[in-house]
């Protein structure tokens, strides 16, 4: 704690073991499957979480997927609708400074495609694919994109997004709010006929090992993972910490708390579930049932208010310096 901010200045698991990790057997096979199709890419375009441009993100883990980065490569940062325009430039530097090699970036919105950058992909990938080398691929006038990420980001989204436009057809990639909807790296999907363009959907990857608790916890709070792996109190509880430790107060109005900015999860979400009439019966050890506040309930919604924007436009990593 200091004079100028009373809240947490780091945050601990509750137990020393823990760790925030998803891999499960389909991001095996989904590796290996990427790795199989690669002769026949032309162009990779990895998608990320505008909120978390660093977490989640390792050029090393990349690279020993894609073949050490031969191919064109964009990084497009999607759901910028929840980030805002303001934080972008400094985003780019931030992205620079730690790979600048990173050339190609676009910050993307599927739900309103007017203004951002979803329809500036395909003319990008084009140019790129068109100063490249292609070795074996030199005498194909098709063009295939790869489109990879970790989960949950807005890869097929996209996909559906770009074949909606260019081809005026309708969705062909399943698409869902939890993460691990695809599954498995599909046929690939005609986006555009003049010059014939395909994408190629993956399952969301995540790196086999994430050691870094609170980059683990922020892949979390955007939904990278099924709730569940971390737990709705935990995530409830770093989002608590890091909203109180850069003085992001909107939460304050938003759940209605009477006595201001609190830094105990427990507290905040006991007034939050007060405040909206959340309660449930519980049967105690001797029998009797009694109605208690539903913190489970409070903790959800608190997290769903971040996940649709509605405690403000944030950059999780926003003083971030990961190694990538
Ligand atoms: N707010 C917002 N939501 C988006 C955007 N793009 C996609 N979504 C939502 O994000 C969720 C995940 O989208 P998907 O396209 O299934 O993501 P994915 O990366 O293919 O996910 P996996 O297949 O599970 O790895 C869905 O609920 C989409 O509606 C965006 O630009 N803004
Ligand atoms: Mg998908």
């Amino acid at each position: 704690m200091s004079a100028a901010n009373p809240f947490r200045t780091t945050f601990r698991l509750p137990s020393r073991n823990q760790r925030i990790n998803w891999f499960p057997g389909h991001m095996t096979k989904g590796m290996r499957q990427i790795q199989q199709k690669l002769r026949s890419v032309d162009c990779i375009v990895e998608i990320h979480d505008a909120r978390i441009p660093m977490a989640g993100r390792s050029s090393q883990f990349f690279d020993t997927i894609t073949g050490n980065g031969v191919k064109p490569h964009i990084l497009v940062l999607n759901k910028v609708d929840l980030l805002g325009p303001k934080q972008q430039r400094g985003i780019v530097k931030q992205l620079r400074d730690q790979q600048p090699e990173l050339r190609n970036i676009l910050f993307t919105n599927c739900k309103d495609q007017r203004n951002s950058g979803v329809l500036d992909i395909l003319p990008m990938a084009t140019k790129l694919v068109s100063e490249s080398s292609r070795f074996n691929r030199s005498n194909s006038a098709e063009h295939n994109i790869m489109i990879m990420g970790v989960p949950n980001v807005g890869k097929s989204s996209i996909i559906n997004v770009l074949r909606n436009v260019h081809l005026k057809k309708k969705s062909a990639a399943r698409v869902g709010a939890e993460a691990g909807i695809t599954r498995s790296v599909g046929e690939r999907i005609k986006i555009q006929e003049q010059p014939l363009v395909y994408m190629i959907d993956t399952p969301g990857i995540l790196q086999p090992s994430v050691t870094d608790d609170e980059m683990g916890l922020k892949l979390a709070l955007v939904g990278c993972l099924p709730d569940h792996i971390a737990g709705e109190d935990l995530i409830a509880d770093y989002l608590l910490y890091w909203l109180n430790k850069h003085r992001r107060y909107e939460y304050v109005d938003k759940l209605g708390l009477q006595g201001g900015p609190n830094d105990n999860i427990t507290a905040v979400l006991a007034d939050f579930a007060q405040q909206q009439g959340m309660f449930h019966r519980v049967k105690q050890y001797n029998g009797q049932v009694e109605v208690m506040t539903n913190l489970l309930a409070a903790a959800r919604k608190f997290i769903s208010y971040f996940r649709t924007g509605q405690l403000g436009a944030i950059n999780l990593d926003e003083e971030c310096t990961y190694q990538s």
